[in-house]
Order: structure tokens, then sequence, then C-alpha cells
């Protein structure tokens, strides 16, 4: 069986947690959105016929009741004959955004057979990501002159006719100077780092590139999706703490600190990317409908078939 004959069940589940923390937006509480979104999440995966497991997500078993990495998923637990799947999940990408409502917040998921996605804690991780184009061009050991001017090579773009993708936050100080002082056009976000490298990956968006440090579990989850796009995609585990790093070489073998390509973060073709919007943004947000359903749209793209859709559903 193909991790990609799961689909309808992880859109189910994608879908479900978008329907669940579009109730939250605009209410300020992004806390109480991603923990509707869980919730919402973890019921539809009780119900999928497969033996998966956490592979990455947003926490450990003592301070994330459901979802925790490692947890075991599914009905069919520890059954020989059923599909073992690793799943990397973010019931809420840009939590903050459904706060304030805000573009670009969604439901995400991984998923690709057992041992295929990166098993690591929720820790940082530097990430570079870019179009098709940039393929084998661009890579996080590099300064970012090179991969500026790789891009511009490739993309047959002037350094100032960049626009590159960073986070807005105290940690970048250093590379948003350096990609101004090359005269790039550094476009700051506040969150939400996946849309933001499916867009760079996107040749229809305005975007050339993403730079910068985000969450880690979404470098695994963009990791798969630009897989399917045939895009590039590099990240490097940055470690908050002392705790996360004793995690990471537990759960790690060898080098904790290596560059981690596009195919080591997702390790097989046969994988799968959902990203269900909550607000608008790759896809349309939750709209609720007269008759009380709601409408929702998902982004999904098939590793395995070299299928990239948008999936429309009431529910
Ligand atoms: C979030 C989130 C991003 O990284 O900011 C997070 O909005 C971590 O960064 O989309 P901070 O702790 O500085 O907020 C992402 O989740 C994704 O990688």
């Amino acid at each position: 069986m193909a991790t990609a004959d799961l689909e309808q069940y992880f859109l189910e589940a994608c879908e479900a947690a978008a329907v669940a923390a579009a109730a939250w937006r605009g209410k300020g509480d992004g806390k109480a959105a991603d923990g509707a979104a869980v919730e919402a999440m973890r019921t539809v995966f009780d119900t999928i016929p497969f033996d998966g497991r956490v592979a990455i997500g947003e926490g450990e078993r003592d301070d994330a009741p459901m979802l925790w990495i490692g947890e075991p998923l599914g009905s069919l637990q520890n059954d020989s004959n059923a599909p073992s799947i690793d799943i990397a999940v973010d019931p809420l990408e840009c939590t903050n955004h459904v706060a304030y409502d805000l573009p670009n917040a969604m439901a995400v998921l991984a998923a690709a057979p057992r041992g295929n996605l990166l098993h690591a804690p929720d820790c940082y991780m530097n990430k570079i990501s870019g179009p098709a184009e940039l393929l084998g061009n661009i890579s996080l050991d590099e300064p970012t002159a090179y991969n500026i001017e790789a891009a511009s090579d490739g993309l047959d773009k002037s350094a100032s006719e960049l626009n590159v993708v960073v986070m807005d936050r105290p940690r970048h100080e250093i590379l948003i100077k350096e990609l101004r002082d090359l005269s790039v056009n550094v476009v700051l976000i506040g969150d939400g780092d996946v849309s933001a490298a499916l867009n760079a990956a996107d040749p229809n968006s305005e975007i050339d590139m993403l730079m910068g440090i985000g969450a880690a579990p979404e470098g695994v989850i963009t990791a798969t999706a630009l897989r399917g796009l045939g895009a590039p995609f590099e990240g490097r585990l940055v470690f908050k703490n002392a705790g996360h790093r004793e995690r990471a070489e537990q759960m790690i073998d060898g080098d904790i600190e290596r560059l981690w390509c596009r195919d080591d973060l997702c390790s097989s073709p046969d994988a799968i990317f959902i990203g269900t919007g909550v607000c608008d943004g790759r896809s349309k947000g939750v709209e609720l409908l007269e008759d009380g359903r709601y409408s929702v749209e998902s982004e999904v793209i098939d590793v395995a078939n070299g299928i990239h859709k948008f999936v429309s559903n009431i529910r």
C-alpha cells in the first residue's frame, strides 16, 4: 500500500483541524486555536486504518497531551499487516495569525513510510528554499552572497529584483543586513514559513527564496512538499536549549549539527503533503456557509505520483 492511498484520511484530519481552529480567528487566543486544532486532528487520526507514529511535531509527551513526538497513531497500531507510517505534523501552523485573523495559517502534515521523516525534537531549524531552477545551486553551507549570486544567475534577475522572505526576528539581524547590503528585497513576515517556502518554490509567486530560522517540524513538512515540487530545501537543526540538544542526541544517529538535504528530511518518494487553509493564504481560509456547513480548501502534493492539486470540500 502506498502512503498516498491514505490521502482521504489525511485530508480529513487537516480539514477537521482547520475548521476547529477557524472558530478562533481574530479572538486573540492562539493557544485555544491550537488546542482546538490538535484535538480535532487527533480524533480523526484515531480512525485511520494504519500503524502511525508522530515522527516530529509540536512537543514531547509531558508538555503536549496530544500528538507528541513518538506518539502512536491510528486504529491498527502494532498490526504487522497495517501500513507503518510516520507523520510530521503541525495542526496549526502560523498560530498567531489565527489569533489576529491574518493570512497564511493552515493545518499541515507530511506522511511517509516509517523511518523516512526526520525524527527529532521540536527545536528550531535554519532553512533555505527556492524554486526548482535553483536545485543544487543554493545551500546553507554557502555564504549569503554566494546564494544570492546563484539565485540571480539561476533566475536571470538582478539581486535587487530578488524577493527573499525572512521571518522578522532578532535572530535574523545579520542575515537581513547581509541581504540588504546586497540590494535584495527582504520580505519580512511575522510568522508562517511553510507558506513562504511553498511560495518560493512556486514559479507563479513573486517570492524567490526563503531564508532563516523557523521551527524544525515545519522544516520536515516543507521538505516533503518541496520534494514533490522538485524544488530545493535544506535544513540544519538549531537548539533552543540544552534539553533539546540532549534529546536530539538520543533521537538522531550521528552528527546532530549536520546539514540535512531535502531528501534526508523526507527520505522516501512515497510521501504526501497536505496543507488546509485556516486563514486565506496558499489555500482559501475556512468559510462558514449559509447552511451551517464549512467550505475548506487544501493544497495536496503527492510526491510519488507527481500530483500537485488544490482540493475543495464542504463539511
Ligand atoms: C513560528 C511560526 C513559523 O516557526 O514563528 C515558528 O509562525 C518559530 O519561531 O511559521 P518563533 O519561536 O520565533 O516564533 C514557524 O512555526 C515555522 O517554522
